[in-house]
This record gives C-alpha cells, sequence and structure tokens, in this order.
C-alpha cells in the first residue's frame, strides 16, 4: 500500500491542465511540497468542503476537476458528495486518499474502517473505481464523471513543512488561473 504522499505524486505525476481541490492539512502540505502551481487550491480548514468546491468548479468550467480528499473529510459532508452525484459533472473527479484515520491530526480512527466508502459513493451514483495496490491515476483521468476514486493509502505524514502562502495568495491566483 502506497502512503499519502507516494499516491499524491502519482497522480501529479499524471495531471496536465487539470483543476485541483486539495483537502486541508498534510494532503495539502504534501501536494505543495511535490509541486505548487496556480492550478492548485489548498484548502485550510474546513473538513468536507473540498467536494462542494469542486462541484461548483466543475459546473462553471469546461476543465476536468479532480479532488483530493480524506476520509475523515468525506465523512463530515456526505451530503456534499450526494448533491455532487446528482449533478453530475462528467468532468469531475474525487479522489478519496483512505487511511481511515485522521491522519493529519494524530490519525485517531474514523468509521471509514465500518463502511466502504466506495460502495457508498456508487450507491450515489457515482463511476467508483477501487484500487488496492498501485493505482492507475491515467485511467481515473479518462474515465467519464462524475468519477469516485477510492485509493487506500498508509496512515502517516510525511515530513515537510506548512504553506508559506497566504490564504489571499492562494486564492487570488486560483481564481485568475480559473478564469483564463
Ligand atoms: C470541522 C473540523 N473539525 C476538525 C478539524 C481538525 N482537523 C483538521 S484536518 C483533520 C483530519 C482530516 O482527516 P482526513 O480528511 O481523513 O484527511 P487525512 O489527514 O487523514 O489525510 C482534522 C480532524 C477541522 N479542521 N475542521
Ligand atoms: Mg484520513
Amino acid at each position: 500500500m502506497l502512503t499519502r504522499i507516494e499516491a499524491i505524486e502519482r497522480i501529479v505525476g499524471v495531471l496536465d491542465d487539470e483543476i485541483v481541490v486539495c483537502n486541508l492539512g498534510f494532503p495539502s502540505r504534501e501536494l505543495y511540497s511535490i509541486k505548487d502551481s496556480s492550478r492548485h487550491f489548498y484548502m485550510l480548514g474546513s473538513m468536507g468542503m473540498a467536494p462542494s468546491i469542486g462541484l461548483g468548479l466543475a459546473l462553471s468550467q469546461d476543465r476536468r476537476v479532480v479532488v483530493l480528499d480524506g476520509d475523515g473529510s468525506i465523512l463530515m459532508n456526505l451530503g456534499g458528495l450526494v448533491t455532487a452525484a446528482a449533478q453530475a459533472p462528467k468532468n469531475l473527479v474525487i479522489v478519496l486518499l483512505d487511511n481511515r484515520c485522521y491522519g493529519s491530526t494524530g490519525s485517531q480512527c474514523t468509521y471509514s474502517d465500518l463502511i466502504d466508502l466506495g460502495d457508498v459513493a456508487g450507491s450515489m451514483g457515482f463511476n467508483v473505481i477501487r484500487f488496492h495496490e498501485e493505482p492507475d491515476f491515467k485511467r481515473v483521468l479518462q474515465e467519464d464523471g462524475p468519477v469516485f476514486a477510492h485509493v487506500p493509502v498508509k496512515p502517516g505524514n510525511a515530513d515537510v513543512p506548512v504553506i508559506d502562502l497566504s490564504p489571499e495568495e492562494i486564492i487570488e491566483r486560483f481564481m485568475d488561473e480559473v478564469r483564463s
């Protein structure tokens, strides 16, 4: 099984001009340390909102939107996922980096241990792609959306620094990118 940063590295390796909305905490720090881009929106503070922001972006422009989310955050706003499934934009890809815990705050267990979030997303109408060992992210980007890629990852965070951009810098350059 990959660590979260290894999975993010592989995703970044296949991205072209997709827009990325990334879960808060270590996932965003890890993405930032692998590669920074004006195409990246690093969530700050709010768990559960990345798919909702991704949905709005997918509905309002044509580029593919890749949401990198965590199990704890997905569970905090399952309603946002239902709305995304019901709106069903073809250009929306949600990648669940499932470490079965709140990894960024000390790896306390989530209920992802008890329920299968791939099954939950499938019952909502997502095109679910499941991975176990080596994820094929090229395939994830080729499928019709809305896609829900379930990627199990090991608990633990990489030793990466905090993001040295202000919230204003993150949103302003991101919105310039999206409008262009
Ligand atoms: C509403 C809310 N509750 C708690 C927190 C504190 N918090 C920040 S990140 C995080 C864990 C997120 O877990 P998950 O989405 O599974 O991502 P992981 O770090 O495991 O990749 C928590 C509990 C928060 N930011 N917002
Ligand atoms: Mg998690």
